[in-house]
C-alpha cells in the first residue's frame, strides 16, 4: 500500500468518496486535512477561503461552533466547490446504530446532508456502520466514513485487540473510506490512512495530545494528514498552510519512490 500512488489507489476502493479524495489529492498535490477548530463560524469561513486551494479536506467539529446556523454550511459548501476540497465532520459517532443514525441525520446539524466525510468510533460494534447507512436513506451524494482505530493522545485505550478488530470489522464496508490511526495497520491500498497529531516538531499540548513530524507520520503510512493548531495558531496562516502542504507532499513523493 505504502508505495502505490494515489491515482492507482483510486481504482482500488469500494467507497466513492475515497476514490474522489484519492484523485483530488493527486490533482492538487496535497495531503493536508486542515482541522479548523474554531468556535466562531466566521473564523472557519475565513480560513477556508485562504487555505481552500491548498488542502484536500477541511475538517470541522460542528458542535463547538457558538453561532452555528445553516447559512454557515451553505457558505462552507460553496467554498469547497470553488476550491475543490471535501468537508469532514469529525463527530466521532460512538453509540448504537439506531442512535447514531439519528445523530447523523437529525438534530440541528443534519450532518448527513452536508458532510462528505465523517468519523466513527468502532466501539459499539458493526451496527454503527449500519446506523450510518440508515441515516443516509434518500441521500445520493458520495459519503465516506473514517473509522477511528487508533488515537493520537497519551494513554489512549485503542490498542491490541481493539485496534485489530477495528480494522477487520470495517475494512470491507463500502462506506469505509479509511482509518484514523497512527501506524500502518492495514494493507488494503483502497483504504486511506488519516493521521492526526502532527506539527513540525515532535511535542505535546497540556491535555494529552502528542505530535509527531510530517516526515515521521508519512513514513508510518499516513496518506491524509490532519494539522490543526500548527496552522490555526500561526501568525501567518497562509504560509503555515503552504509549508505543511509542501513538506507533506515531499514526504509522500519520497515514500512512493521507495522500492
Ligand atoms: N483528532 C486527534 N487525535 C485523534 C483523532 N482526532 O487529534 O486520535 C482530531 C482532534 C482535532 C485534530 O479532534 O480536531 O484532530 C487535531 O488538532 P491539533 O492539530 O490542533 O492537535
Amino acid at each position: 500500500r505504502l508505495i502505490q500512488n494515489f491515482l492507482a489507489r483510486a481504482k482500488m476502493t469500494k467507497n466513492a468518496a475515497a476514490a474522489k479524495l484519492f484523485r483530488l489529492m493527486s490533482e492538487k498535490q496535497t495531503t493536508l486535512c486542515l482541522a479548523a477548530d474554531f468556535t466562531k463560524s466566521q473564523e472557519i469561513i475565513d480560513l477556508a477561503n485562504v487555505a481552500g486551494p491548498h488542502i484536500a479536506v477541511l475538517k470541522i467539529h460542528v458542535d463547538i461552533i457558538d453561532d452555528f446556523d445553516k447559512n454557515f454550511i451553505q457558505q462552507l459548501k460553496s467554498i469547497a466547490t470553488k476550491y475543490n476540497f471535501l468537508i469532514m465532520e469529525d463527530r466521532k459517532f460512538g453509540d448504537i446504530g439506531q442512535t447514531v443514525s439519528y445523530q447523523y441525520r437529525n438534530g440541528i446539524y443534519n450532518i448527513a446532508e452536508w458532510a462528505d466525510l465523517i468519523t466513527v468510533h468502532p466501539v459499539s460494534g458493526k451496527g454503527v456502520l449500519q446506523g450510518i447507512k440508515q441515516g443516509l436513506h434518500g441521500i445520493s451524494e458520495d459519503r465516506g466514513v473514517f473509522i477511528v482505530a487508533e488515537m493520537s493522545s497519551e494513554g489512549a485505550l485503542t490498542t491490541g485487540n481493539y485496534l485489530t478488530s477495528a480494522v477487520s470489522d470495517s475494512k470491507d464496508s463500502d462506506l469505509t473510506s479509511g482509518f484514523v490511526c497512527q501506524n500502518n495497520i492495514f494493507d488494503d491500498a483502497g483504504l486511506i490512512q488519516l493521521t492526526p497529531g502532527v506539527q513540525l516538531t515532535k511535542s505535546t499540548d497540556n491535555l494529552g495530545q502528542q505530535y509527531n513530524t510530517p516526515q515521521d507520520v508519512v513514513s508510518k503510512g499516513a496518506d491524509l494528514v490532519v494539522v490543526g493548531r500548527g496552522i490555526t495558531q500561526a501568525n501567518d496562516k497562509l504560509s503555515a498552510v503552504l509549508e505543511y502542504k509542501k513538506v507533506l507532499w515531499e514526504a509522500y513523493e519520497t515514500r512512493i519512490k521507495q522500492e
